[in-house]
């Protein structure tokens, strides 16, 4: 069982036992002295790239491009790829959980240093959303293609139409419907939604974004990781900043242009991917939800923050790849055996 699997069980588990809000309030006071001090300010030389949970092929994908000298907005597209294309990776492209309608819809994002973006959403049949969100950006006047829309884009533009549901989804959804049971509690889903943010030779910075959103969701829902602002945003003066987790909470906070602009005014990545867990701490419900956010700025600095505790993200550099759990506000309680 993946570690962000056993935290989904955790934590929903712990959620439960956390039921009046001013247990919730002494949580979050007694965890800020020990989130001050783990927030330090970690630095790598670049090209670089880092990516939201744990996959490690998603950004050796990347770095191959970069360390040949490529951009980043190629690194990301390449990177993102490897999670869309694989049957395994179950809540991305091929062999995403589908609706309740049985039907996988994608949702992708992508943005370069120049500012440029391309989006799809609720975008079904077509394995690489990334590469037709970049498309729309590059080929059209546009920002994001929605739905029958997109798809016809796509067929427009040498994507082939293909069956999305697996086996193996399809017999998980089967069972699902027995009780039709959906409550729109993220952190009793698994999903690995990859955000990925690159910072090439040259010190330019893109990033990309793409999922199959949230299990079993309403035909139609589109996520936060399509949004340009919610889910992915790149300014190549300051940083770029992703997110994970449930789309809705980084909706209303507009979570991952909330980052960047912190970075702006001085903040360090964490600080800034730490304050902007904290607006939906104090803004909005927050116990059975899990939301983290990662970024990068222009000096090579990295850094990320979540909710509850089981966050984790990947880097990897010259030096190697490396798995980072992420600093977080509460800690998910131990299982009691
Ligand atoms: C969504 N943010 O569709 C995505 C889900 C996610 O890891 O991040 N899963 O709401």
């Amino acid at each position: 069982m993946s570690s962000r699997r056993k935290f989904l069980k955790r934590s929903t588990l712990s959620s439960f036992g956390l039921m009046t809000t001013s247990l919730f309030s002494s949580a979050c006071a007694s965890n800020d002295d020990k989130i001050k001090s783990n927030i330090s300010t970690s630095k790598v030389k670049f090209p670089f790239v880092i990516s939201t949970w744990e996959n490690k092929k998603a950004n050796q994908a990347a770095m191959d491009i970069l360390v040949k000298g490529g951009n980043a907005l190629d690194a990301v597209e390449a990177g993102v790829k490897i999670p869309e294309g694989d049957p395994e990776d179950r809540s991305v492209g091929y062999g995403g959980r589908p609706d309740r309608d049985g039907d996988v819809t994608l949702d992708s994002c992508i943005m370069d240093s120049e500012g440029n973006c391309g989006s799809v959403c609720f975008l079904e049949g077509i394995k690489h959303p990334v590469s037709v969100a970049r498309a729309v950006m590059e080929k059209t006047p546009h920002v994001i293609l929605a739905g029958e829309g997109a798809q016809k884009f796509a067929l427009a533009n040498g994507f082939q139409k293909e069956n999305l549901l697996t086996e193996k989804s399809r017999l998980e959804w089967e069972e699902w419907k027995k009780e039709s049971n959906y409550e729109p509690v993220i952190n009793i889903e698994n999903h690995d939604t990859i955000g990925m943010l690159a910072i090439d030779a040259n010190g330019d910075i893109s990033g990309a974004c793409t999922t199959s959103g949230l299990a079993y969701k309403m035909k139609g829902r589109v996520g936060d990781s399509p949004i340009i602002g919610a889910g992915l945003y790149v300014d190549n003066e300051v940083g770029g900043a992703t997110a994970t987790g449930m789309g809705e909470a980084v909706l209303r906070s507009l979570g991952s242009f909330l980052v960047v602009e912190l970075m702006r005014q001085g903040m360090s990545p964490a600080e800034a991917c730490k304050e902007a867990v904290m607006r939906i701490v104090r803004k909005q419900r927050f116990d059975n939800i899990q939301v983290g956010y990662l970024a990068i700025n222009k000096k090579g600095e990295y850094g990320s923050f979540c909710i509850h505790e089981g966050f984790n993200y990947v880097l990897t550099s010259d030096t190697g790849t490396k798995l980072n759990k992420s600093v977080f506000h509460l800690k998910v309680k131990k299982e009691k055996k």
